[in-house]
This record gives structure tokens, sequence and C-alpha cells, in this order.
């Protein structure tokens, strides 16, 4: 059943769904963060970086062939991030964990908005673009590295540095990895919220969760490959509809 309200104004039968649901997974996407200004990953691309492809730059062997031009772009994204601010969508996740010990969030996002707005339990899907590691040892650096040379290098080892992110062709951290999976085995909602659903494996997550009986909700003002298997389809954008259903919860709680 699909259901698409209007904006806010969830049906009843998925308010008490939500209300008596215990055991969450959110998984978030880079439209959760529209909001606070930062571009979504497909259309990150703007000015200077127009005429590349993001998908082609986040590879190791874009690394490879070109590490100052990989590294400008991550500092070029830094530059964004470091300009903005979570927003309500971020902060209404933060509420929502409050009131259910047992949800997990999931992000795909490496912006570190959801870390800033105070959400604790999050697994970073793909690593996250605030922290620094080698490219050849794998030591996190800090992200104020000496020198000025781009990449920097790395104090262990003398290899480049990189962004501590997951580049497509590169492995999920295993222990990622195995929280989202257990998470999605256990839930009870899974709430996509942002996200184009078309990574993998985190895109594989809502299989999994519907495998394991919970109810599908996305939230998205684009339909997805999601949208057709989804409970129900919020339709719009993330920081209007988490508040309402966390106030919804909260309704329901108190
Ligand atoms: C792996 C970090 C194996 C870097 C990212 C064919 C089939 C299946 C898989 C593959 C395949 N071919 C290749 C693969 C594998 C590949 C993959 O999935 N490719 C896709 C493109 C087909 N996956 C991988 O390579 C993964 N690794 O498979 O490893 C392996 C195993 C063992 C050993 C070695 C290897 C690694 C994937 C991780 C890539 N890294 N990010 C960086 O950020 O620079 S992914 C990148 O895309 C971001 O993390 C981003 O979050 C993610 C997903 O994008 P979305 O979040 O969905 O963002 P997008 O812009 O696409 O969409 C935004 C959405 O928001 C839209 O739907 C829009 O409508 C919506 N929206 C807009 N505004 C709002 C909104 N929603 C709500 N409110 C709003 N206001
Ligand atoms: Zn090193």
């Amino acid at each position: 059943m699909t259901a698409s309200p209007t904006p806010t104004t969830l049906s009843s039968e998925l308010a008490e769904r939500l209300v008596s649901a215990e055991r969450w997974l959110v998984l978030t996407g880079s439209g959760v963060s529209a909001a606070s200004g930062v571009p979504t990953f497909r259309d990150a691309q703007t000015g200077l970086w127009a005429k590349y492809d993001s998908q082609a730059l986040a590879t190791p062997g874009a690394f490879r062939a070109n590490p100052t031009l990989v590294w400008d772009w991550y500092e070029w994204r830094r530059s964004l991030i470091a300009q903005a601010d979570p927003n309500p969508a971020h902060y209404a996740l933060v509420e929502l964990e409050g009131m259910k010990p047992a949800l997990t969030l999931v992000t795909q996002n490496v912006d570190g908005l959801h870390q800033r707005a105070g959400s604790k339990s999050i697994v970073e899907f793909h690593g996250n673009i605030v922290r620094n590691r080698c490219f050849d040892c794998g030591v996190v650096a800090d992200l104020e590295p000496e020198g000025d040379s781009r990449p920097p290098t790395c104090g262990h080892c003398g290899g480049f540095l990189r962004p501590d992110v997951v580049w497509f062709g590169e492995a999920i951290p295993q222990t990622a990895l195995e929280a989202a999976a257990h998470a999605a085995n256990a839930a009870e909602i899974f709430l996509s919220v942002g996200t184009a659903a078309a990574v993998y494996p985190a895109a594989g997550l809502a299989q999994a969760a519907a495998m394991a009986g919970a109810t599908i909700v996305e939230i998205n003002p684009e339909r997805t490959p999601l949208s057709a298997t989804a409970d129900y389809v919020l339709d719009g954008p993330a920081a209007s509809w988490l508040p309402a259903i966390a106030s919804a919860v909260r309704e329901g709680v108190s």
C-alpha cells in the first residue's frame, strides 16, 4: 500500500506502526543534508568541478592517477561542509533516537552532520570526510596535516593521505557491514531517507529488512528503485517528514 498523504500528514495506520515499533533501522543518503546546503552526491558538481563525474573521482584508480585532483575535490567538498549546519531532518533523528533506544542510524553520508546534530548510534557506512587516513599504511591521520603538499604525506610511512571514506570498488568497513546487517535482520521499521537507493551494498539493506518482516518507509521527493516495493512512500523533503514522524512518535508515546 503506498500512502502519499499531503506533506507531514501521516496515515493513522503508519503513525500507529511507528509508535509501536521499537527496532528501527534508519538509512540516510545525501538528500538528508540537502536542506543544510550540502549538494547531493550526484549534483555535487558545480563550477570548477562541473566537468568531473563524482563517481569517477571517488575511486582508488582516480586517486592513483591524479592524487592532487582527487585531494583538491575533497578539500572543496570539505569547504562546503564547513559552511553547513545540521538541519531539522538531522535533529528529528536525534529526537527519535532518544525515544527509540533500539534505533540504528546507518548513514551513507560522509559529511559528519549527524554526529554534529547529536546522533549517537551511527554506523558510518561510507566513512567520514572529516578524517584522513594513509593510502598506503592505513593509519588514520588528523585533519590538519603539516606541510602544504596536496595530498599531504603520512607521518608514519611517507605515503599520501586520503579522506577516510569508502570509494567505489572498496569494501565497506567490516564492523559497519556487520552492524548494519544485524540491524536490518532485526528491524521492525526500515526508514530510507534521502537516498537514490542506487549504491550497493547500502541499497541492499532494505531487501534484508523486508525479508525480516520490517515495514519499509521511504522519504524522498523523487521515486527510486525502492519506491515500488516500499510499504509507504512519503513524497517530499526529509526536513518536513522527519519532524512530522518525530512528533507523531512523541505524541504516541507520551
Ligand atoms: C563494493 C563515499 C565490493 C565517497 C560513496 C552493479 C550492481 C551492484 C553494485 C555495483 C554494480 N557495479 C558496481 C557496484 C558496486 C558499487 C555500486 O554500488 N555502484 C553503483 C553506482 C551501481 N558499490 C561499491 O563499489 C561499494 N563497494 O561494492 O565493494 C568489494 C567487496 C570486497 C572487496 C572489495 C570490494 C562502495 C560504495 C561506496 C561508494 N562511496 N561515498 C564520497 O562520498 O566521496 S557513495 C556516495 O553515493 C555517497 O556516499 C552517497 O551517499 C551515496 C549514495 O548516493 P545518495 O546518498 O543516494 O545520493 P544521490 O545524490 O544519489 O541521491 C540523493 C537522493 O536524495 C535522491 O534520490 C534525491 O531525490 C533525494 N533528495 C534530494 N533532496 C532531498 C532528497 N530526499 C529528501 N529530502 C530532500 N530535501
Ligand atoms: Zn602511512
